[in-house]
């Protein structure tokens, strides 16, 4: 559980590292019309990080078995015009959402990792799988940031 620790403190400074000095065009280029940017990327982990992560780990730490909802990304990415907001501003966003996240997690006793929960599309998830995701989740966006910036 701790490496899940380590790997969740990284990401906002390879979320800096990895955008450090790109142009408005490099952020805003979608690789295919119905693809995200750098900066869709970015904000769609900073809203994430609140609304899908911290309610899910929250509400299973609380509640018995709750029923977790799934967030329709591609739907609130455009809704929200994601690629006119401050590139610096999401990173900001998801950096301070990620440092509330992580109080919660390192604060929570090893019994609590064990806590079930009922994803709508996921099925029967436990706080550590949800943990686990948040890692991966990391790791796939840091990726796709980093061949959008090959181009
Ligand atoms: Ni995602």
């Amino acid at each position: 559980m701790n490496e899940y620790i380590e790997k969740l403190k990284e990401t906002c400074a390879l979320l800096r590292k990895e955008t450090e000095g790109l142009s408005e065009e490099a952020t805003t280029r979608r690789p295919a019309p119905d693809k995200w940017c750098i900066k869709e990327i970015v904000w769609h982990l900073a809203d994430g990080e609140e609304e899908a992560f911290t309610i899910r780990l929250k509400r299973i730490l609380k509640e018995d078995r709750p029923f977790l909802y799934s967030v329709e990304q591609d739907t609130l990415a455009r809704e929200r015009n994601y690629i006119k907001r401050g590139l610096k501003e999401g990173i900001d966003t998801f950096c301070t959402q990620r440092g509330v996240n992580l109080e919660i997690i390192e604060s929570a006793k090893s019994d609590d990792w064990g806590r079930m929960g009922s994803h709508e599309t996921r099925g029967v998830v436990s706080f550590k799988d949800i943990v686990q995701t948040m890692v991966e989740h990391d790791v796939k966006h840091l990726e796709q940031i980093r061949k959008l910036k090959k181009g």
